[in-house]
């Protein structure tokens, strides 16, 4: 290693383990500091981590909004929050440049933290703060040999569930395909066994949102098929890239996440059903660990995965009296999930 250089939180040789406990106070220093919290949830290389860096991403590369660290949200009087700072830090810092030089995020390891970060528009629209989970995927993975099937989520994110009183968004992150790169073909299925693993995940995160949540009420869900272009070999000019039928999704989470689609559709949200959004997502076209450079005409169709998702999550913190804020970009929103027609149903078509 060169002079200087820090190494990946999680590979630093001086971490010390404590009880994740220490997180007990964030709810109230996040709601006291106005921050609108994103849970991000998915098993491994589901693609959270690329989601992040590319929502992160494009606001440091276009001139819209500007986006900056939240600093003074993470106590640093502790070994463990002092790491999280750095985790949070290393993100937000080294992981989205990185991502804008062309390179994957790392696996996520360790405990979860969360990226605070402000976000102010260009435009004169309201500065709006956010606060990312970060989390590694294998805390989400179905715990087959429990009486529960399902282990319980780490207080970073319980925590947050049962004391922030106000809005939170919830992301479900279901990939397209598993493996790296471009490995998808249509005849084969990729990875079935990596995909049910997946699909029950998110099944055990919905059950443990619908136990332990204490204020539905306000919260905004998502339904993210992410890894999207895999599934249009590509081809971002495709109308099914950037514009693809309800029915398409529809028929796609069916067959490939039907127990997570089925129990999100099912969630029992009462006031806050009509908050509960699905779409398909991009990070960019990435094999392994290489984000392919695209000309402009691409980039644009690609942009406007992270554009949909900011205005999602801007006029989810910007919702008053059930009223949503208005839109930082004039693109497409998450669709409301509907069922679908009989003939979509039958034949497969859109
Ligand atoms: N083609 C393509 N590949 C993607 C995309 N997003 C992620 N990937 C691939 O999937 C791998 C894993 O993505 P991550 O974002 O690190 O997944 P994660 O959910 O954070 O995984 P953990 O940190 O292990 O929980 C990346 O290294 C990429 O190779 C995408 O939008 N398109
Ligand atoms: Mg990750």
């Amino acid at each position: 290693m060169k002079d200087g250089e820090t190494l990946p939180p999680g590979q630093q040789t001086d971490a010390v383990t404590e009880p994740t406990g220490s997180s007990r106070d964030l709810p109230k220093r996040l709601l006291d500091a106005g921050y609108h919290p994103v849970l991000l949830f998915g098993t491994s290389t589901s693609g959270k981590s690329c989601i992040l860096s590319s929502l992160m991403s494009y606001l440091r590369t276009t001139p819209h909004a500007s986006i900056s660290f939240g600093d003074g949200v993470i106590k640093t009087d502790s070994e463990y929050g002092r790491r999280q700072l750095m985790r949070a830090q290393f993100l937000f810092n080294r992981s989205v440049l990185e991502f804008i030089a062309g390179k994957a995020n790392d696996a996520t390891q360790d405990e979860p933290f969360y990226v605070p970060v402000v976000v102010t528009p260009a435009n004169g629209l309201p500065q709006v703060k956010f606060a990312f989970l970060e989390s590694m995927g294998e805390l989400y993975k179905p715990a087959p040999k429990t009486h529960e099937y399902f282990k319980a989520p780490p207080s970073e994110v319980s925590d947050v569930m049962q004391q922030f009183h106000q809005a939170i968004s919830v992301i479900y992150v279901a990939p397209f395909a598993i493996n790296q790169g471009y490995v998808y073909d249509n005849n084969t299925p990729d990875d079935g066994a990596a995909r049910r693993e997946a699909d029950l995940g998110l099944v055990g995160t919905i059950k443990a949102y619908e136990k332990m949540r204490t204020a539905k009420g306000k919260d905004h869900h998502l339904y993210l098929l992410s890894k999207w272009d895999l599934y249009t070999h590509e081809k971002c000019a495709d109308t099914e890239f950037y514009a693809p039928t309800p029915g398409s999704i529809h028929k796609l989470l069916g067959e490939r996440f039907n127990q997570s689609w089925s129990a999100y559709q099912a969630m029992p949200l009462g006031v806050a059903s009509d908050r509960r959004n699905y779409m398909q997502y991009c990070s960019g076209l990435i094999g392994g660990k290489n984000i392919l450079g695209v000309d402009d005409e691409i980039k644009k169709i690609i942009d406007r995965y992270p554009r949909t998702l900011w205005n999602w999550l801007y006029q989810n913190a910007t919702t008053k009296d059930g009223v949503p804020g208005p839109p930082l970009f004039h693109d497409v929103l998450p669709r409301i999930p509907r069922k679908p027609t009989l003939s979509e149903r039958i034949l497969g078509v859109k």
